[in-house]
C-alpha cells in the first residue's frame, strides 16, 4: 500500500495526529492541573505508561471462533509472516505491543532465522513461546486424546516433552526467554484418571522440560479450571500451579490467565499470593462473563482489571523480589476486527495501570491501619474513576504512535488492502485456547 495510507508509516501517523493535537494538549494540561492538586506529577505517570508493553498472541490477529463455528474476516493473515505484519500495525499505532508470543505448532516455519529477521525489521521482538499438546497434528505418531505430558503411556509423554523441548529450540533462535506450558490434560468422568498419579506424571514430565531450559529462561505454568476436560484438569488452579512451580525450581513460575477461574473468584487475591510466593510469572489478559470467554481485556469488568493492577503497582513500588511478570494478551475475536480488538485491549491494560498508579498509597495505608473501610475503598475508587485518557494518548504521542489508534487505523484502509492481497485460505488453523 502507499506510504500515505500505510498505518505503519510514521508520516501517516503524524498526519493523522495533526488534527487531534490541539485538543489533546488542552485535555492533557487540564488533567495535569487536576492531578497536581492531588500531589501527582502527570508526566511521571505518562512516562510509566509509555514504558508499559504487552505481547500480542500470534493467534489473536486471526478471527477466533467457538466450538460451534468460525466466521472468518476479510484479509486475515495466512501464515506467521503475515501475522507479524498485523502485529506491527498494532504496535506502530499504539506503541504498546513491542513483542509477539508465538504458538507452536500453529506458527511453525522452516525459516526461523527469517522469522527473527522479519520481526526485527518490523520493530518486533518475541515473547514467550506457547507449546501445544492439546490437539494432534497431521501425521503425528501418537494421539493426545487422553492427555499429553500426563498421559498413562510413557511414549505419549515422551512425544509431548519432545515438542516442548523443540519449542525451546525455536524460541532460542527467536530471542524468547520463556516457555508457556498449558495442557488440556484431565478427565471428563470421575474415576477416569488417578488424580494423584496424573499430577505426579506432570511433575516428572515438566522436570524434563525444565531441564532443557536455558539458565536465563522461565517456565510459565498456566492453570485452567476446566475445558477441554470437563470433570477435572491436572493443573486446575493456582494451588496446583504453585505446587508445580515450587517443586520444579527457581526458573518455574505461575501464569495467570484471567479467564481460567470460576466466576467471581478473587483474582487480585491470587495475584497477591503469588507475588508473596515470588512465583508470579505473568498473565494472559482477557475478560469474561461466564467462563473462559476470551473476550477483549477490560470489556466486561474493568474494575477487576484495575484491582489486579493495583496489586501489581503495589508490588512494583515495594520492590517485591522476583517480580517481573510477563504481560500477554490471550483473546479470541469472533465479531470484531482482531487488530482493533487487540489495540483496544492493549490500551485497556495501560488504562488500568495508569489508574493504579494514581492510587494515593500513603492515604490508603493510613485508612487500612485505622480500619476505615469506607475511606480505603473510596481511595481506590477515586483513582479508578479518574479519566486517564489524556495520559494514554500523550504517552502514544510522545512515542510517535497515534492519538486515536482505532480511528487512524480505520481511515488507513489497511484491512481493505489486506483483503486484496490475502485471498481467503481454507486452511487457516485454530484460534481457541
Ligand atoms: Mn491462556
Amino acid at each position: 500500500m502507499s506510504s500515505a495510507t500505510d498505518p505503519r508509516d510514521p508520516n501517516y501517523i503524524a498526519s493523522a495526529n495533526e488534527s487531534l493535537k490541539v485538543q489533546q494538549e488542552s485535555d492533557y494540561s487540564m488533567l495535569g492541573s487536576m492531578l497536581e492538586r492531588r500531589g501527582i506529577d502527570i508526566e511521571r505517570i505518562t512516562q510509566a505508561v509509555g514504558r508499559f508493553g504487552v505481547a500480542i498472541p500470534s493467534w489473536g490477529v486471526g478471527t477466533g471462533g467457538t466450538r460451534f463455528a468460525r466466521f472468518p474476516g476479510v484479509g486475515e493473515p495466512r501464515n506467521i509472516f503475515e501475522k507479524l505484519e498485523d502485529c506491527a500495525v498494532i504496535h506502530r499505532l499504539t506503541g504498546a505491543t513491542p513483542t509477539v508470543s508465538l504458538h507452536l505448532p500453529w506458527d511453525y516455519t522452516d525459516d526461523i532465522d527469517g522469522l527473527r529477521e522479519r520481526g526485527l525489521s518490523l520493530g518486533l521482538g518475541f515473547d514467550a513461546v506457547n507449546s501445544n499438546t492439546f490437539q494432534d497434528r497431521p501425521g503425528q505418531a501418537l494421539s493426545y486424546k487422553f492427555g499429553s505430558i500426563t498421559h498413562t503411556d510413557a511414549a505419549v509423554r515422551a512425544q509431548a516433552v519432545a515438542h516442548n523441548v523443540d519449542c525451546i529450540r525455536v524460541g532460542k533462535i527467536l530471542g524468547s526467554k520463556a516457555l508457556t506450558l498449558w495442557i488440556g490434560d484431565g478427565a471428563n468422568f470421575p474415576g477416569q484418571q488417578h488424580t494423584a498419579r496424573a499430577f505426579e506424571r506432570y511433575l516428572q514430565s515438566a522436570q524434563e522440560i525444565y531441564a532443557a531450559l536455558p539458565d536465563d529462561w522461565r517456565l510459565l505454568i498456566e492453570h485452567k479450571m476446566y475445558e477441554p476436560a470437563f470433570y477435572a484438569t491436572v493443573i486446575q488452579d493456582w494451588g496446583s500451579s504453585l505446587l508445580a512451580a515450587q517443586t520444579l525450581g527457581p526458573k518455574a513460575f505461575c501464569l495467570v490467565d484471567l479467564g481460567h477461574h470460576a466466576p467471581n473468584v478473587n483474582i487480585e487475591m491470587i495475584v497477591a499470593r503469588l507475588v508473596h510466593a515470588r512465583k508470579l510469572g505473568g498473565f494472559h489478559f482477557n475478560d469474561s462473563k461466564y467462563g473462559d470467554d476470551d473476550l477483549d481485556t477490560g470489556s466486561i469488568d474493568p474494575f477487576r482489571l484495575f484491582l489486579i493492577f493495583n496489586e501489581l503497582v503495589d508490588a512494583e513500588l515495594r520492590k517485591a523480589p522476583n517480580f517481573q511478570p510477563a504481560h500477554m494478551l490471550d483473546q479470541s475475536h469472533n465479531v470484531t476486527d482482531p487488530i482493533e480488538s487487540l489495540m483496544s485491549s492493549a490500551i485497556e491494560l495501560q488504562r488500568a495501570y495508569a489508574q493504579a498508579l494514581l492510587v494515593d498509597r500513603a492515604a490508603l495505608d493510613q485508612y487500612q491501619q485505622d480500619n476505615d473501610a469506607l475511606m480505603a475503598a473510596q481511595t481506590l475508587k477515586r483513582a479508578f474513576t479518574t479519566d486517564v485518557q489524556p495520559i494514554l494518548a500523550q504517552a502514544r504521542l510522545q512515542k510517535g504512535a497515534a492519538i486515536d489508534p482505532i480511528g487512524s487505523y480505520r481511515k488507513s484502509g489497511y484491512r481493505t488492502d489486506c483483503a486484496n492481497r490475502r485471498p481467503a485460505s481454507k486452511n487457516f488453523g485454530g484460534g481457541i485456547v
